[in-house]
Order: C-alpha cells, then sequence, then structure tokens
C-alpha cells in the first residue's frame, strides 16, 4: 500500500517524500512561482480605475509643456472646488485620484520651499493657497486615495542641469509632498524630457528618488516606465496587450527608456512584479482647453478603454482634466456617470455563481474546482500538482445568456496562465468563443452572444501548475 501510494504520488509529478499520503500531494496548497507581487501591489491591482487631474499652469496657457517662464499670477482658478472632482470620482466608481502637483514648467501647487514658482508667489488666495492639501483634504471626506504626479523634467528651476544640486531638491520636493498631506497610494514619476541634444543635461538620482518615497510612504506603489512598482504600459490610448504579463525584467529599463514596446506586452521570464497602468485621457490634449472641449470621449469609447485595460490585467488611469474654474466640467461628469452605469449594469450579476463547477483530466481529483464561483478572489482551483494544463466546466442551472467571460488567477502565487480557450456547449457540440494568452490579476473577455447551460474554461499553457480564483460570465444589457 505504502509503495502503491507513493507511486502515485511520483505520477502526480510533485511529492519527492514516499512518506507523503496521496491525498496530501494532490491537494498540496499552490506553492509560489515568482515573481510574486507585495501586499501593497495586490491592493493597486483591486483599485483598477481611478482619475488622473492634469490641473496646473497649462491650463490657463492652453499649453501641454509650458515654458516656465510663466508668472505665478497667471495660474488663478476662480471657484477651485476639489470638492466637486472627488463627489464626480466618487461617483464615478473611481477609488482615487492622481494629481500633477508639478508639471514639466516646474510650477508647484503647494507652497515649496524649494522653488519661488510656487502658488505662495500668486495673487490666487493672496498666496496662501495649497492645491495639494485642498484635494487631500476631499480625497479623506469622498473616501478616495490620493497620489501625486512630481515632474522630474522643470523648465524653471535653476538647478536643473546642475546633476547633484537639482537631485536635491527634487529629493526636498518628494520629501515635502510626502510627509505633508497624509498617506499617499501612488507616486508617479514622468519620463518625459524634451530638452533635445542642446539642452540641459540632468543624471537623474533615481535610487534617492526612490528612497524618499519608501522612507516616508512606505505604502505608495511608485510608478514610471520601469517602475518599480508600476509601469507605463506603452501607450497614452488606453490600451493594454492582449498578451500582458505583470513580469518584467526591470533592471533593463528606466524612466524615458526608448526601449518601450516590452512595456505593453510585459516579459514572461520577467525579474520583478512590475504590472502596467494605462493612462488616457478623457479628451484631445491632457490639460483643459476650451478649444478642445468638443473631444470628449463618448461612453461607448470609455467603455472599450475600460475593456482593453481593467480587462487586460492592467488599472486605468483616466485623465479628466479640471478647466480653468477650478472644476471639472458637467459634460465629463455626465460622461463618467454613463459609464460607470453601463459597467454596473453588466457586472452586478454574475451568471456563473450557483454554477456547479467541476475540473475535469484530473484523474478523479478534484482541488476543489466550486472556489472559482465563490465569489471570493483570494481562494482558488488548482489542477492536480506539475500539471501545466487543465480544464474546468462550469453548468449553470439553466441555459443562460452572455457575452462576457470575467477570469482570475490568484496572484499572490505568481502569474502563470500563457494559453487558453473559453468553450460553450451549443446544441450538444462544444464551440470556442475566445481564446487568449495571459489572464493575471483581471481578464474580461468580450465573446459572441452565446446561451448556453455548460461552460468550459481550457488552460492550454501555463508557466507551472495551473490555478484559477475566478470564473465570471456576464451579460450586457445591449446599448
Ligand atoms: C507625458 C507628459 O509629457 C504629458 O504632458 C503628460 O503629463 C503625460 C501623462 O505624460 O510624459
Amino acid at each position: 500500500m505504502r509503495v502503491f501510494a507513493a507511486a502515485l504520488a511520483l505520477v502526480a509529478g510533485a511529492c519527492s517524500s514516499p512518506s507523503a499520503s496521496v491525498e496530501g500531494c494532490l491537494a498540496a496548497p499552490l506553492a509560489p512561482l515568482g515573481p510574486l507581487p507585495s501586499a501593497d501591489q495586490v491592493a493597486w491591482h483591486a483599485m483598477a480605475y481611478y482619475a488622473f487631474v492634469h490641473f496646473n499652469m497649462n491650463t490657463f496657457t492652453a499649453r501641454e509643456w509650458g515654458e516656465g517662464r510663466e508668472s505665478p499670477d497667471t495660474f488663478a482658478p476662480t471657484e477651485l472646488d476639489c470638492r466637486q472632482w472627488c463627489r464626480a470620482f466618487r461617483d464615478a466608481g473611481m477609488k482615487g485620484v492622481i494629481l500633477t502637483a508639478k508639471h514639466h514648467d516646474g510650477f508647484c501647487l503647494w507652497p515649496s520651499k524649494t522653488t519661488e514658482h510656487t502658488v505662495a508667489r500668486s495673487k490666487w488666495k493672496d498666496g496662501k493657497g495649497d492645491v495639494v492639501r485642498e484635494l487631500a483634504e476631499a480625497c479623506r471626506e469622498y473616501g478616495l486615495k490620493l497620489g501625486l504626479y512630481l515632474s522630474p523634467w522643470d523648465r524653471n528651476h535653476p538647478a536643473y542641469g546642475d546633476s547633484e544640486r537639482y537631485n536635491a531638491v527634487f529629493r526636498a520636493q518628494l520629501e515635502e509632498l510626502c510627509t505633508g498631506y497624509g498617506p499617499l497610494f501612488e507616486v508617479w514619476f514622468d519620463g518625459a524630457c524634451g530638452e533635445g541634444p542642446n539642452g540641459k543635461r540632468q543624471v537623474y538620482d533615481w535610487p534617492g528618488f526612490v528612497g524618499v518615497v519608501r522612507e516616508h510612504q512606505p505604502h505608495a506603489v511608485i510608478f514610471s516606465d520601469a517602475g518599480p512598482d508600476v509601469r507605463w504600459v506603452g501607450n497614452e490610448n488606453g490600451v493594454a496587450g492582449e498578451t500582458c504579463w505583470a513580469m518584467l525584467r526591470r533592471d533593463e529599463f528606466y524612466p524615458g527608456t526608448p526601449n518601450s514596446g516590452p512595456l505593453t506586452p510585459g516579459q514572461e521570464d520577467g525579474t520583478d512584479w512590475v504590472p502596467p497602468e494605462c493612462d488616457v485621457s478623457i479628451r484631445k490634449g491632457w490639460y483643459w482647453k476650451a478649444s478642445e472641449d468638443g473631444t470628449v470621449k463618448s461612453v461607448d469609447e470609455l467603455e472599450r478603454i475600460w475593456l482593453a485595460s481593467v480587462g487586460r490585467n492592467a488599472n486605468l488611469l483616466l485623465n479628466v482634466p479640471a478647466d480653468r474654474r477650478g472644476r471639472i466640467p458637467d459634460a465629463e461628469v455626465r460622461v463618467l456617470r454613463e459609464l460607470k452605469e453601463r459597467v454596473d449594469r453588466t457586472y452586478a450579476k454574475d451568471l456563473a455563481r450557483d454554477a456547479r463547477a467541476s475540473a475535469a483530466g484530473d484523474r478523479g481529483v478534484r482541488e476543489d474546482a466550486s472556489k472559482v464561483v465563490d465569489g471570493e478572489r483570494t481562494t482558488y482551483w488548482a489542477a492536480r500538482a506539475g500539471a501545466t494544463s487543465g480544464e474546468l466546466v462550469l453548468e449553470l442551472p439553466e441555459a443562460r445568456a452572455f457575452d462576457r467571460v470575467w477570469l482570475q488567477e490568484p496572484i499572490e502565487l505568481g502569474q502563470r496562465v500563457r494559453g487558453f480557450r473559453v468553450e460553450a456547449e451549443v446544441g450538444g457540440t462544444w464551440t470556442e468563443l475566445v481564446r487568449g494568452t495571459t489572464i493575471g490579476y483581471r481578464r474580461i473577455l468580450a465573446v459572441p452572444r452565446t446561451t448556453a447551460r455548460r461552460v468550459r474554461v481550457v488552460i492550454e499553457e501555463a508557466r507551472g501548475r495551473c490555478a484559477l480564483a475566478t470564473v465570471g460570465l456576464f451579460a450586457t444589457t445591449g446599448e
């Protein structure tokens, strides 16, 4: 009996100890397969969707990149109302907001001691204003998390280009922001620099910048082209790769990296967990301009963007710029609400929640397939030990119509799946609805509207033993 058990365990492919019981072995908890996310990165994945607000000197000059010679008095919002921003974002289902505390022109929205070029030098609120503070307070009131964008490229500061001197300035600015406004969920470093070949040459102290954030905001994730925690997705269209690994060979990239191609799909053999964030603007430019009022995206466009980002293992950072009053314009507030209503209508009811789930091809041993329909992201089904492919069948109480499939992996233990397909039994025949490569934290797939009682997810290939945390089925309402 003992020998038999040991032989079976070897077939199962994971237990090297002959004394391990078959059950213990086959039902062994899934071993982590690195790289793995930190707890703060997992919390970041769960946020999914939040606002970017480009609001600064450029709002008042109708430019995208200011020169740094603008008078502080040019910054003159007439009715700044960060509570109105937060109300709109909260009502839109967003979980946070990231503000351009300083853009490339160097103007600081808070009274920084590191430069003359700040709100403290403007007539706005007699030099007593602080946009970062107003937003931090409004975020607290409306239950949103706060993030800050701080441009390393600075066209105003006299020290820029004198590397060590400016690095000290930038570290001090970061310290002011990281210590003065409560908890930050994300710090956003822009890689852009338009100095050109004859411009100033600044060698940035990235380890020093990261160190300041780590010291004062240990739970904030740091964004740049190359992370270290969250990466740029490689485009500004709001679209993540169809193949989208959270992993990246991080040391091969840096902020402003010319080699941004791999940032879109990520790298299966990446050394670190650096998932992508999709930044895209709700209107043509990043900053509000009256001339671009006609370019606000429609709810259909926004829904496509939502699906191509949130539905592909990325987060969506949707830029909704405030206007010269210091308010989010009505058209944006309206379309954000429409998107929320549409997403809520589609995803409110998971049609698979009362399905019976079973795992086929497991030699009769099941690792509780029901975990994929229990509504919990942290419980999961894993194929038998050693299996890099597997199959899950969902049987619904009756035939139901759906056109969205929602899949999640238990990413705390690593991202694994590299090839899958979803099929439905239609007229007695298994019919392929969609196939894909990666899943990751969250994959949402649009499929042809299908009415079926039995649906299966076939994992064709994975980097290691395969597992799924969630299989959901949803139906759009046909708008
Ligand atoms: C870019 C910047 O140059 C744009 O002005 C904008 O802030 C965008 C989000 O990042 O690199």
